[in-house]
């Protein structure tokens, strides 16, 4: 007899200690524990009711089979014990929740509809156990789930780098892993366009080939002269297409204008302005050519193109692209300033503002609606587009309060090109030392704070991006996509109360489990975080250390620092990497700053401590100017410079002027404003990054 209770209870401890531990991301809304646990073994069915929830069933088989090595049989009858896949067919509901039950008496899933049914089966396959093993012990838990934002996606560039079929099916399935619903494929880019078109064949046979590609960092160390490239065939498109929808995800084709048109100019040069001498570049184009918005013929090509872009992708919205564009090949081209003379367009911000409602016209025709970059603000927005904001949030809080939707994909948090810690073994995007780590991704909030309550229901959602420029096989994308996937997924769907670091963290030990048994390649940096080592920090202190100091205006967010303080705290870069705290960055703007010295103080001389790279757009200020004042109102110009101690890197710009005595002092740093020609990108803005003033 005691022998029996105490095999029991050894039993009943092995049991618990085989169930998984519960641990979901993205978290679910409301959980509760509750008492024992469910085996699932060889024998179990999966019982649907309806067509609807067969591919769901699919999935989780599928899974089952590839990580486990077995599958489950799926029937319409009714069975005891089974996982019931239920979608409450009444209930009609628009949002796509569910619920989940798990109990000795088996599992009932009930998906508000499909979708929410397919997402409780995501759950589901999170409280699967990690380690393999016959029978797998689900945990018995109570779960009801919904989703915050309607538009949850990511998106995957394979312009600059071709990636097979089957690795864009991965990158499916770790979106849907993850209760994604969006899948943005930016299909064309300068470096390479990559559908199949059949009216315009070129697009593919030459605009999808490169002769040489770059070698380093923009602007590099020279070309690996090998013919590269790829593109998806209109079948092979329509199998993605399929294999999303079977997932509840849409997929969101970026058909780029008028800007990163280059490959589309190498194939058909007629529709550039100058008519000639387009090849499809090693990375970016460094001739400031795209579309030409004054023939009518370029917009013929784009409408065929869309059409067959169309009937491939049931999407209701197509990208369309809009940012980047330089303006310079139009400035020059007779037919590009007879356009805008013709339809009273005042500059050329209006000309892509025409060319863009022109293509939203025609979309809108076919039932469209047009998603652009948030340069389709600029020079007027098209009536019906959805802005999605990337230079920041500023972009989509505009969008916003004038009406439209926006999907937040701020650079600053969710660009997965960048860095996620200091010192990367390969390349990534823009900036030395700039990093995105998962902290910084998880403490996203996609409705801006300065956007009224009213106007937040126009947020549809946020994105994540995955550029390629330094990405050019899978193992690459997947090591920049996790785990900061894991924590996007969460602040795109779970309720913002909810949200917290230190559950997330907890949880992620788990989610690295998961990553191993699907063999993901991902950055180890997190889960093998040691505690920081104290680094000696020297300062250097002067008369302007630690004082007040307020800006005329805002940094960009991609260069917030620790506040305007970052100027003053008495760290000065050496070295040449970027350290993103300790920099203030202004894109295209200028910085003013005024500095209360706290009494009159004896002032000779301002140093600003910047940083120069041109390759990564990053230039000192064409000057720098010092004011006095000891009201704070009548400010006196004392001194401008243009020396500067180095001629790339870390440098000193230094400003002298007669010594005196004086409360307060205001500088200005001029941003060079728009890139010079005899780089790529002519005319774009240009980034300042300040690091410190020093007043002697
Ligand atoms: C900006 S985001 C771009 C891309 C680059 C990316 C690199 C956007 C609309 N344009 O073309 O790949 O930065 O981070």
């Amino acid at each position: 007899m005691k022998v029996v209770f105490f095999l029991l209870v050894i039993l009943v401890v092995t049991e618990i200690a085989n169930a998984q531990e519960i641990s979901i991301i993205p978290k679910p809304m409301g959980l509760t524990k509750k008492e024992g646990s469910f085996d699932i073994s060889k024998n179990t069915q999966i019982v649907i009711a309806e067509e609807g929830d067969k591919n769901t069933a699919n999935f989780l088989n599928d899974y089952l089979q590839h990580y486990y090595g077995w599958k489950l049989k799926i029937t319409n009858l009714p069975v005891d014990h089974s996982i019931g896949i239920f979608t409450k067919k009444f209930l009609a509901a628009d949002n796509d929740g569910y619920s989940f039950e798990s109990g000795p008496d088996g599992i009932i899933i009930s998906g508000n509809n499909n979708a929410g049914s397919f997402y409780a089966v995501q759950t589901l396959i999170q409280l699967v156990p990690t380690k393999p093993s016959p029978t797998l012990v689900i945990p018995a838990v109570s779960i009801i789930d919904a989703p915050r934002f309607a538009y949850r996606g990511s998106l995957l560039d394979v312009g600059r780098h071709f990636f097979p079929v089957s690795f864009v099916k991965k990158y499916i399935d770790y979106l849907a892993l993850h209760k994604m619903n969006y899948f943005h494929w930016h299909l064309t880019d300068d470096p390479g366009w990559r559908i199949e078109i059949k009216k315009y064949p070129k697009l593919t046979t030459v605009g999808a080939w490169r002769n040489k590609s770059l070698i380093g960092r923009y602007p590099g160390i020279g070309y690996e002269v090998k013919r590269y490239g790829g593109f998806y065939t209109q079948d092979e498109i329509k199998e993605v297409v399929k294999y999303a929808s079977d997932r509840f995800i849409t997929i969101i084709p970026e058909i780029e204008m008028p800007g990163h048109s280059y490959a589309a100019l190498a194939s058909y040069p007629e529709l550039g302005c100058r008519g000639s001498g387009y090849e499809v570049p090693a990375l970016y184009r460094e001739d400031p050519e795209v579309f030409c918005a004054g023939n009518d013929y370029t917009f013929e090509f784009l409408q065929n193109v869309l059409d067959e872009v169309i009937l491939l992708f049931p999407s209701k919205y197509i990208h369309i692209g809009g940012d980047e564009c330089p303006k310079e090949g139009w400035k020059a081209c007779p037919k590009c300033q007879a356009r805008m003379k013709k339809e009273g367009l005042k500059d050329e911000h209006e000309l892509q503002s025409y060319f863009i409602r022109r293509i939203e016209k025609y979309l809108n025709s076919k039932g469209r609606t047009i998603i652009g970059w948030d340069e389709i603000l600029e020079g007027g927005l098209a009536p019906n587009a959805v802005v999605m904001s990337w230079r920041g949030e500023s972009g989509g809080v505009a969008a916003a309060k004038a009406g439209h939707d926006v999907i937040m994909t701020p650079s600053s948090h969710v660009y997965f090109d960048y860095a996620q810690k200091e010192d990367e073994d390969s390349l990534t995007f823009a900036w030395d030392g700039v990093i995105t780590p998962i902290e910084k991704v998880y403490a996203y909030e996609p409705i801006p704070k300065e956007l009224p309550k009213e106007q937040s229901k126009h947020v549809l959602g946020a994105q994540a991006n995955v550029w390629t420029e330094y990405m050019n096989n899978p193992r690459k994308v997947e090591y920049m996509l996790f785990p900061r996937l894991s924590a996007a997924s969460e602040v795109f769907w779970s309720p913002k109360e909810i949200r917290n670091w230190g559950s997330f963290e907890s949880r992620l030990t788990t989610q690295f489990k998961r990553y191993d048994l699907w063999k993901l390649n991902y950055c180890k940096e997190f889960a093998e975080r040691k505690p920081v080592s104290r680094i000696v920090q020297p300062f250097h202190i002067n008369k302007a250390t630690g004082k007040k100091i307020t800006l005329t205006n805002e940094p960009s967010d991609n260069f917030p620092g620790h506040g305007p303080i970052t100027l003053v705290d008495g760290i000065q870069n050496s070295k040449g990497l970027l350290k993103q705290t300790e920099f203030l960055g202004f894109f295209g703007t200028d910085c003013e700053v005024v500095i209360d010295l706290g009494n009159q103080t004896a002032v000779k001389n301002v140093k600003v401590h910047l940083y120069h790279q041109k390759g990564s757009w990053i230039y000192r200020p064409q000057f720098v100017e010092v004011f006095a004042s000891n009201d704070t109102t009548s400010f006196r110009s004392i001194g401008r410079t243009e020396k500067v101690s180095a001629a790339t890197g870390n440098a000193v710009m230094q400003v002298n002027f007669n010594p005196r005595s004086v409360r307060y002092l205001k500088v200005n740093m001029k941003n060079k404003g728009a890139l010079p020609s005899g780089g790529s990108y002519v005319g774009s803005k240009a980034w300042l990054l300040l690091d410190e003033i020093e007043v002697n």
